[in-house]
């Protein structure tokens, strides 16, 4: 026995194991839900050519009609090495000058989205990144004008809608 514990070292015990079961179950339940809404969500843009079109409004009605809720909004506008930098990820390809001046070019519409499986839900309802390939009634087959002028953009996966909301909004202006 240690005579300098002011309480015996089995009742310390127990309580750790107690505190350490209740903080292990919390976790399990936070690691849970963090996952729903990571699945829950999508980062989405409503690009220059679209913007500049007066189209805001008719693509937020699809987007409303398609049971999306809005869970942060902003009209912003990239600049070049903004845009260099959301879109590191096609540096090496052909057209990467192109997109980056284009989605520099003028404002754009910034968005967060909530729905069950919002990333595949919302590329559905975007339809192929190629307008002449998008099925008939999506928003790019609406209202898109070329292969890089297509009106929208939507995450591919859970990890890079988190990443790309980060890139846009800061976490108070999401609402969750
Ligand atoms: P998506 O936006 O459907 O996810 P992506 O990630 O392959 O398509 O490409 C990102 C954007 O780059 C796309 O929305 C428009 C532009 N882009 C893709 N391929 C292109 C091409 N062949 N020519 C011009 N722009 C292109
Ligand atoms: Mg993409």
């Amino acid at each position: 026995m240690n005579d300098n514990l002011p309480v015996p070292i089995n009742v310390i015990v127990i309580t750790l194991k107690f505190i350490m079961k209740f903080t292990t179950n919390d976790l399990n339940v936070f690691i849970r839900f963090a996952k729903k809404i990571m699945s829950n969500i999508t980062f989405i843009m409503i690009k220059p050519d679209a913007v500049e079109r007066g189209l805001t409004g008719n693509i937020l009605k699809d987007i409303n009609d398609a049971g999306f809720n809005i869970r942060a909004l902003k009209l912003t506008k990239l600049s070049i090495d903004e845009a260099k930098m959301f879109y590191s990820i096609h540096s090496e390809r052909p057209f990467f000058d192109e997109l980056t001046k284009f989605m520099s070019r003028s404002p754009i519409v910034a968005a967060v989205l909530e729905k069950e499986n919002a990333v595949s839900e919302f590329r559905k309802l975007i339809g192929d990144t190629d307008p002449s390939n998008a099925k008939e009634g999506t928003i790019r087959n609406k209202y898109a004008i070329s292969k890089g002028e297509n009106s929208v953009h939507g995450s591919d996966s859970d990890e890079n809608a988190k990443i790309e909301a980060e890139f846009h909004f800061s976490g108070r202006e999401i609402l969750l």
